[in-house]
């Protein structure tokens, strides 16, 4: 069996992948500066080691590569909110550019022995460019130095694979929600905050009239997509949409929430956000030709995402 490294292991979609890899994997090191991800995410399992590091800590990170030298690397540590990134374009970029360079080049240089590397990037590459569905070929609209930090490091992760030989490839992250989305942080996905209103009886801000839509991704889907990336030779120097290929309107998640939860919810009714784009949906054909088929439709993911918070 192999070993992995996950930095951003604490965090939300790190979490649930560490708990297959500890299925699949004989030792998984995790690298979380605990800056969202909690350590108690993480599941009990002897195979994991825990580091409180962040990623920007490059003599951490270059003795825990040269000691250790993991098989699999999936680098998901980052700042994550866009909103985030536009009050700290510096911080963000050492760590959603730099760290994840320094990692690269570190395995370049010493000639590791990793693998696969795998680098998670996000739907907001493609800005406010209304086409839709997003094929991995559409234009890129970087906006935001989330978007833009996530677009140049895709192209760093992709050309280390063509310019040195590494084994690299990048996914990315539609609209993601499910178990231990941090419903508290107000950067959190929309689904983790109508969850939380319902739960809490409280009220939820509603900005628009709910006809926009996304194409909201289970977690338990994006873990089926990242393992399947990883043992998928062919998944090399390039870049996947994950998704589901299906689009719903917040109006529409507001009835499954509220079937389900056989409650109300309290829309507190606001403008649409300033910079919102009205509607996101991505193309799957390229991760489906790999053997991708996500499993949870929005009712199926909700009902599993709203048992988990009892
Ligand atoms: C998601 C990502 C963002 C970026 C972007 C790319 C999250 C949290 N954000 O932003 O990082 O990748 O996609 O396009 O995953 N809404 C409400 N009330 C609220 C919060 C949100 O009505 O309290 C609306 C919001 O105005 C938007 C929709 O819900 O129309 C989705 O908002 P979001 O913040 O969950 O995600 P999004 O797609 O704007």
């Amino acid at each position: 069996m192999a070993t992995a490294l996950v930095t951003g292991g604490a965090g939300f979609i790190g979490s649930n992948l560490i708990e297959e890899l500890v299925k699949i994997t004989d030792k998984v090191m995790v690298v979380d500066d605990l800056s969202m991800g909690l350590e108690s995410n993480l599941p009990v399992s002897d195979k994991i080691i825990f580091y409180e590091k962040s990623i920007t800590d490059y003599s951490f990170m270059k003795r825990l590569l040269l000691d250790e030298r993991p098989d699999y690397v999936y680098l998901l540590a980052a700042v994550a909110s866009v909103a985030d990134s536009i009050d700290r374009p510096l911080e963000t970029h050492e760590i959603n550019q730099n760290a994840n360079l320094f990692i690269l080049d570190t395995i370049r240089v010493n000639k590791l022995p990793v693998k696969k590397i795998l680098f998670s990037s996000s739907a907001a590459v493609y800005g406010d460019d209304p086409t839709l569905p997003k094929v991995e070929t559409t234009m890129v609209r970087p906006l935001t130095p989330y978007a833009i930090d996530k677009f140049a490091t895709e192209r760093f992760v992709i050309d280390y694979g063509n310019l040195y030989g590494l084994n690299t490839v990048c996914v990315r992250f539609f609209n993601v929600y499910g178990p231990r989305q941090n419903p508290k942080s107000p950067y959190s996905g929309v689904l983790s905050l109508i969850s939380n209103a319902i739960i809490n009886d409280k009220q939820f801000t509603l900005f628009g009239d709910g006809s926009q839509t996304r194409d909201f991704v289970f977690v338990g889907d994006v873990v089926q997509a990242l393992l399947l990336l990883m043992k998928t030779p062919s998944a090399s120097h390039d870049v996947y949409n994950v998704a589901t290929g299906t689009a719903s309107s917040l109006a529409d998640i507001i009835q499954v929430f509220e079937k389900l939860t056989h409650k109300k919810i309290a829309l507190k009714l606001q403008p649409p956000r300033s910079g919102d784009i009205k509607d996101s949906l991505a193309d799957i054909s390229k991760l489906s030709k790999l053997g991708y088929q996500p499993q949870f439709d929005v009712e199926h993911g909700v009902a599993v995402y709203l048992e988990s918070l009892k």
